[in-house]
């Protein structure tokens, strides 16, 4: 965008949105356009007051200051170990109890190193292994599994397990967080991704996914793998029951322990879908909202790198739109083997996207493709 012309009108739009809206809102935009952090109050003020244009060139602001026109991607996939689960979180179309299982699967190590040898002869930079809470699925079977993939291929980093079923498993084989992450870490973890957080607060947990590690064991496991050296995502499921404060909340306990680790590399927003599960009678929000949420969330998580959306949910056109609101990465080349969202009624229900198709999609809305590694090195820019 270099034509001096336009960039004049721009900036003459921009200033005359910021000059219309309440002082509280114009003190907001002040303090984002010197780089300064909002506050929680303020944060609430964009969810009840911010119209989608006003957070939205907030928020690109941001971003384009972060990481200019870059939108990052990787290669990677899957492996999804099985479904059956011990929770029953009330948001799953995907789980299945232990008493149904062989309405699920459960893949073998042999099944789950097949899988990481049908990428051989493929330049894909990350495997990401979660699922549901097995029983029978203990530490030292995924050690195991572990040990396997490096063997056959030293160089893949390994995402795996949320801090849901690492909470399950340490728990199990009697083990410290501390311990249970360094025993991981020997085997060949290289960072975990950030399932699991739904909403922190209590109440909202209780109504929808009341059995699982609370907000405190969730926040407890990722300190301790940012404590290792390893890096961690972080996610929030919103767009249910909860209620706007409930995200702030959720947000500035990352942001909170983000200052003293620095160990986080994404926030995912997902945004909750009601097909096949108990909520089914909960409406899904707006594609309003969810520009609005990631706008938001990139003005607030002034300390995370990055802010992805991760596109088989959301679907690819609304996942081009959300590179306008402050997102900077759209997740990687997933093939068909990840059912979480597809089972819960997502826009994609075999996703699967190529390396053309990624570059494509974002060159599509003038932005510039990076494919990054796990920790965001930029390995190709196109
Ligand atoms: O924690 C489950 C969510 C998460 C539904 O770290 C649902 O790179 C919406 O965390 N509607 C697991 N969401 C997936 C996850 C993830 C995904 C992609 C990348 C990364 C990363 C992490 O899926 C769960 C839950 O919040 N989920 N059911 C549903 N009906
Ligand atoms: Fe199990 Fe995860 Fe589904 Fe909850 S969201 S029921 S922990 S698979």
């Amino acid at each position: 965008m270099s034509h001096p012309y336009l960039c004049a009108m721009i900036a003459t739009a921009v200033e005359s949105l910021y000059k219309d809206q309440s002082e509280a809102l114009q003190n907001i935009a002040e303090k984002v356009q010197n780089g300064e952090r909002i506050s929680e109050e303020e944060g609430l003020e964009l969810f009840r007051h911010g119209s989608l244009g006003f957070v939205g060139s907030l928020a690109n602001t941001v971003r384009e200051r972060l990481h200019g026109d870059a939108v990052f991607f990787n290669r990677n996939f899957h492996i999804e170990p099985t479904n059956v689960c011990v929770f029953s979180c009330h948001f799953c179309a995907y789980s299945r109890l232990y008493a149904h299982r062989e309405e699920g699967w459960e893949l073998s190590l042999d099944q789950m190193l097949d899988i990481v040898k049908k990428y051989d002869d493929q330049p894909v930079t990350e495997v990401h292994i979660v699922g549901g809470v097995h029983p029978k699925m203990n530490l030292y079977f995924f050690v195991d599994l572990l040990k396997a993939i490096k063997a056959h291929r030293s160089d893949l980093h390994i995402k795996a397990f949320t801090a849901v079923e690492l909470d399950y498993m340490f728990r199990k084989a009697k083990v410290s967080v501390e311990e249970g992450v360094r025993i991981l870490k020997e085997a060949g973890l290289n960072s975990i991704p950030g399932g699991g957080a739904e909403i922190f607060d209590d109440e909202v947990r209780a109504k929808i996914c009341a059995d699982k590690v609370d907000a405190e064991g969730w926040l407890a496991i990722h300190e301790a793998i940012h404590y290792e050296g390893l890096h961690s995502n972080a996610t929030m499921l919103y767009g249910h029951v909860e209620e706007f404060e409930h995200r702030i909340n959720h947000m500035s306990r990352l942001r909170q322990l983000q200052d003293r680790t620095s160990g986080f590399n994404t926030f995912i927003p997902l945004k909750f879908r009601n097909g096949g599960n108990d909520m089914s009678h909960v409406p899904e929000v707006s594609l309003v909202e969810d520009l609005r949420m990631y706008a938001i969330a990139r003005i607030f998580m002034d300390n995370f790198p990055h802010l992805k959306a991760y596109w088989p949910m959301l679907g690819r056109k609304n996942a081009q739109l959300s590179l306008s609101f402050g997102v900077d990465d759209i997740d990687g080349t997933i093939d068909d083997t990840t059912k979480i969202y597809s089972m819960a009624g997502a826009e994609e229900q075999n996703p699967a996207m190529t390396t053309d198709d990624i570059v494509a999609l974002i060159k599509q809305v003038g932005r510039k493709p990076v494919e990054r590694d796990t920790l965001y090195n930029a390995i190709k820019e196109y």
